[in-house]
């Protein structure tokens, strides 16, 4: 039995390596029962050119209106063909921070009494949890918005509808339109986002099989309701029958969509016209495509809309398999007589998932980062991170044992290449059962550990929620019923993964996760380190290969009777929340880090992420750079691929061009196959070697700006690395600008080269600002495309004017041994002679900056030749204090016309002294030495 589990996998991992993507496995579209029946009833909606007649309206009757919670509540009635009526209970709030929520739910099968169909396996409900995973907590409502007592009848349509005026300064207004229902978001008098615009509101009601035909609309299809028609759907039993929802948002005037990760595809997204629409399920997609539509391992239901004077979001609070359709070009439907949009372009999307209720939110603000702003407070910002998961990760697919191990980090010292983190995956285990150490090879796995803390490096291991049956996990995990459960809802659900035959710890269960702590904890076999053990959770989508489209069947069962169905996207969400959970009791006051393949909305509360199994090709170092730039759009900054590509050999080029763009992944990690060649950067030998050398190095010489990047993060959710048009909103030339961007706040312009034999690239300055050669400090200016040489060891950097930003550049093998290394200042001058910046230091490792205010924040200015900085010590304490010996070591100054030129009188503390300058040189004066500490205020005045 055990040989043939084992022969399965070997078969299947084979299989995988050689013939890539299977298509096949997955479902498109057309043969996806419930993105079948939406496209069908779009499609005939959209062919009936404004003859049909939703049946959705409002109930006036029914509608509560309450000023103190800012809340409309009723029922909107879907009228059937037969005659009678479905219920359909909804709530619209408007949330603090000036958000309007929509959601709707059955009436039918949220009052278990009234039920005509009832299946004891499940909760008859539909799933209204996804808010408890997609969110960081219950939103607060606002309290300043003015609702109308009654429905208002429009003069010119005559339709009827409520108003709801919101915002510090009204500047919004949402109204409800009562049949068709519909709801129009104006922002400054513009309307911005039209909810059912196109009357693609559908949500399937329950029904029976027999009463289906007296039910359904004749621009429905009974494509599904019942029987899944798909090949491999392995007796997915539909026990709801359809019960999908789905709305079309259009955005209007907006020409550019962005979000809705994971897809290997363009930062702006496409129109899906004649396509698949973008597929929102968490799916293992071992070998995929570029440029593709594809579902991948993670999902997150947030798209950013954004034009010349505003942004908009649309948050779709559904964990189901969920699709969006994209239309671009067109003016928005209703009301043409009312809003004049025919010369604009909007884009209209269309929304749908397979179960669930609908639940929604509705944003739109000034800018880009007002509405990353607005996702953070509502689903958390991301967690700062310790400071040393911010360097360089050596992975591959395996190092061997202790000694392999030990040799790898050795290397690294020999070689001068900084590193931080080397990782175990499946082979460190005894037969791919985790919690265990592979005997004879991993026996000394604490000294191991032990050692590669003395130079501050950290182990990461993988865990993943597979169980391999017949051992004491999984058969505790089955007697205390802490597995998902199959469909019957009677016994744990098995599969096959990479151990052979598995179990899946269900980690909704309150109790499966109070299990999880104790196999974490500093007592059982997996103890017994320094607190430099870290976890990377992989398969968690979750990765089944027995199961349909690769994962779980959707009828098999969680904690609570929910269907997997309706949960799936939240699955891997709940694995690494567990995990997390596990951690921060294992190594007490310390920030643990997780690194997860499936993700949710919410898993930046706890989770850094990376893009799964790339090849070693040019076009997936290529596609790396438009899939960081969505997830910081997503509120998931924390984010990167797989340096060198996972399936493959690179070529050094590739390898080399990988590291140097690489080094600006949020999340910098080489990793590799289990077949690819060894390929540490010390590798592939000279000039290669030198050359990724460097890139590191220049990695660790800015974890200031990483740093102080993530904290800004955490406190607003800015992006990490910024796409073009978060600076440049009204610039329309650099929505589409996937393969540039900003280093968090920091000024830096990066465009980094991923074209083979490539000696320049062009890059897109998207102002008129000056901007300066990171290397040469050339001035470079002028709105649009300049050639900036790119020989193979050079990474095209420039320093935007009006910026300050802090640096640490001595070599250290790894980034604990630099904590109290002297900082570099780089200030580049704007027009004015001016700039700006900011340094956040903290213990990198501990809460104390939250529990303690133990931090040091610094605001560096420049104006009228006076560089000062202003410290903002959270409270004194002995770390703060120890900072006193953290000096600035050098200050370079690059300007374009710099108007000082000889001295540097530096005051500190009450005290002034004068430091050694370099006159100008290539438009850059540089002050050595000024000796001030870091944790106190200074000035040093310019001549
Ligand atoms: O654990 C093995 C691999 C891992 O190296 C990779 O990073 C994951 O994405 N894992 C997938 C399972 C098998 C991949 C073919």
């Amino acid at each position: 039995m055990k040989l043939e589990f084992v022969s399965i996998v070997a078969t299947f991992a084979l299989f995988r390596s050689v013939f890539g993507v299977k298509r096949e496995l997955f479902k498109t579209c057309e043969q996806n029962g419930f993105c079948h029946r939406n496209r069908h009833l779009a499609n005939a909606i959209s062919n009936k050119h404004g003859s049909y007649s939703s049946p959705y309206s409002v109930d006036e009757t029914s509608i509560r209106i309450s000023e103190e919670v800012s809340a409309i509540e009723g029922s909107i009635m879907k009228k059937l063909p037969n005659g009678k009526a479905v219920e359909l209970p909804f709530t619209i709030e408007v949330l603090k921070s000036d958000n309007i929520r929509l959601t709707i739910d059955e009436k039918e099968r949220s009052d278990p009494k009234s039920l005509r169909v009832a299946d004891k396996r499940f909760k008859s409900r539909r799933f209204n949890e996804a808010s408890k995973y997609a969110l960081k907590g219950e939103p607060e409502i606002s309290v300043n918005a003015k609702l109308t007592k009654e429905s208002i009848t429009d003069k010119s349509t005559g339709e009827k509808y409520l108003s709801i005026i919101y915002g510090d300064e009204s500047e919004y207004e949402a109204q409800i339109t009562l049949s068709p229902f519909k709801i129009t978001v104006y922002y400054h008098g513009q309307p911005e986002i039209i909810l059912n615009d196109r009357n693609f509101f559908n949500i399937e009601h329950w029904r029976t099989q027999d009463q289906q035909a007296s039910e359904l609309s004749p621009e429905e299809t009974d494509y599904g309701t019942f029987k899944d028609e798909f090949k491999d759907s392995q007796g997915d039993h539909l026990p709801f029958g359809p019960e999908s929802i789905g709305v079309d948002v259009s955005f209007i005037g907006y020409d550019k969509v962005f979000g809705i990760p994971e897809h290997a595809d363009t930062f702006s997204l496409k129109d899906t016209t004649n396509d698949d629409p973008y597929r929102l399920f968490n799916v293992d997609i071992f070998e995929y495509e570029t440029q593709s539509k594809f579902p991948m391992y993670g999902s997150i239901p947030f798209m950013v809309a954004q034009k010349k004077s505003a942004t908009a979001g649309l948050f779709w609070i559904n964990a189901a398999d969920t699709y969006v359709d994209i239309k671009k070009g067109s003016p928005a439907q209703s009301n043409p007589d009312q809003i004049v949009l025919t010369s604009e372009k909007s884009t209209k999307t269309h929304w749908f998932s397979e179960a669930g209720i609908l639940d929604l939110i509705i944003m739109v603000d000034k800018s880009p980062l007002a509405i990353n702003k607005k996702y953070g407070e509502l689903s958390g910002n991301p967690e700062l991170p310790q400071l040393f998961t911010l360097g360089y990760h050596q992975c591959r697919w395996n190092y061997n044992d202790v000694d392999d191990v030990l040799d790898v980090s050795e290397k690294f010292d020999n070689f001068e290449i900084p590193y931080d983190v080397i990782w175990l995956d499946i082979e460190y285990t005894e037969n791919k059962k985790y919690f265990t150490w592979k005997k004879g090879l991993f026996d000394d796995h604490v000294e191991m550990n032990k050692k590669l803390a003395e130079t501050g490096r950290n182990l990461v291991a993988i865990i993943d929620p597979h169980i391999k049956t017949d051992y004491q996990v999984s058969n505790d995990i089955e007697k205390q019923g802490l597995g998902i459960k199959n469909s019957d809802n009677d016994d744990t659900y098995h599969g096959h993964c990479w151990p052979g035959e598995s179990v899946w710890i269900d980690t909704f269960n309150p109790k499966s996760k109070a299990y999880w702590n104790k196999l974490f904890a500093n007592n059982t076999d997996f103890s017994g380190d320094e607190t430099n053990l870290h976890i990377w959770n992989d398969m968690s989508e979750p990765s089944v290969f027995s199961g349909p489209e690769t994962t779980a069947p959707k009828d098999i069962v969680h904690y609570g009777g929910w269907e997997h169905r309706s949960v799936h996207n939240a699955y891997g969400l709940t694995f690494h929340e567990a995990t997390y959970d596990a951690m921060s009791k294992r190594y007490v006051n310390k920030r643990p880090f997780i690194l997860t393949r499936a993700y949710y909305a919410g898993s930046q509360r706890s989770a850094a992420m990376w893009s799964g199994d790339n090849k070693s090709k040019w076009e997936f170092l290529k596609i790396s750079l438009p899939m960081a730039l969505t997830s910081q759009v997503v509120g998931m900054p924390f984010t990167g691929s797989d340096v060198g590509g996972f399936f493959g050999d690179p070529s050094s080029e590739l390898l080399t061009r990988w590291y140097q763009a690489g080094i600006w992944y949020p999340f910098f990690r080489g990793h590799a196959h289990i077949d690819s060649k060894r390929r540490e950067p010390y590798i592939a030998g000279e000039p290669y070697t030198s050359i990724m050398r460097d890139a590191i190095r220049l990695r660790y010489s800015l974890l200031p700006v990483f740093y102080t990047g993530f904290h800004h993060a955490s406190i607003t959710n800015a992006p990490i690395i910024t796409p073009l048009f978060y600076s440049n909103p009204e610039n329309e030339d650099c929505y589409e600008i996937e393969d540039e961007f900003f280093v968090a706040d920091s000024g830096l312009l990066v465009k980094p080269v991923t074209q083979e034999g490539a000696t320049s690239v062009s890059i897109y300055i998207p102002d008129e600002k000056p901007y300066f050669d990171y290397h040469t400090h050339e001035l470079i200016q002028g709105k649009g495309s300049h050639d900036l040489q790119a020989e193979l060891e050079q990474i095209p950097i420039l320093m935007q004017g009006g910026h300050i930003f802090s640096r640490k550049d001595r070599y250290r093998r790894s980034s604990k041994l630099m904590k109290y290394d002297p900082y570099t200042l780089v200030v580049a001058l704007d027009e004015e002679g001016s700039a700006k910046g900011s340094l956040y230091i903290d213990d990198g490792e501990t809460f104390d900056y939250k529990k303690d205010d133990d931090f040091v924040y610094v605001d560096f200015a420049i104006k009228d030749n006076k560089l000062q900085s202003s410290v903002n010590v959270g409270k004194q304490t002995p770390f703060t204090e120890l900072l006193d010996k953290v000096k600035v070591e050098k200050i370079i100054i690059v300007g374009k016309d710099i108007s000082f030129s000889s001295s540097a009188k530096v005051s500190q503390n009450g005290e002034n002294w004068e430091a050694e300058t370099i006159g100008i040189n290539n438009n850059a004066f540089i002050i050595r030495n000024p000796a001030v500490a870091i944790n106190k205020s200074w000035t040093i005045e310019l001549n």
